[in-house]
């Protein structure tokens, strides 16, 4: 499974939209709450080149907010990306060295 980072802020209905979509897939995340942390929410920023929350990553790959989670899921291409083994990945990273 692979690992997703939501950055957050409370009473922000595109975050709470997007958690829902994963919490029905069953998809374990970790979430990084920037209300009140102005360090956080520039580093998320910078990471993403974009200042509105939620921010996503699935596997170190930037899936954007909100929107493009849904989008992603329309096409048909959120499943594959969540089920891609993190594992794996690194281990055809070294393979390829
Ligand atoms: N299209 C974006 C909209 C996200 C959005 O507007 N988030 C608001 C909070 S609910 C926000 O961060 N606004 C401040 C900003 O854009 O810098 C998405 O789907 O994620």
């Amino acid at each position: 499974m692979s690992r997703v980072v939501i950055y957050t802020t409370a009473w922000c209905p595109y975050c709470i939209r997007a958690k829902s979509l994963l919490e029905k897939k069953g998809v374990a995340y970790e979430e990084i709450k920037v209300d009140g942390k102005p360090d956080l929410r520039a580093k998320m920023t910078e990471m993403a080149g974009r200042t509105s929350v939620p921010q996503i990553w699935i596997d170190e790959q930037h899936v954007g907010g909100c929107d493009d989670l849904y989008a992603l899921e329309r096409a048909g291409r959120l499943d594959p990306m969540l089920a891609a083994d993190a594992t794996q990945h690194l281990h055809d990273k070294k393979a390829r060295k």
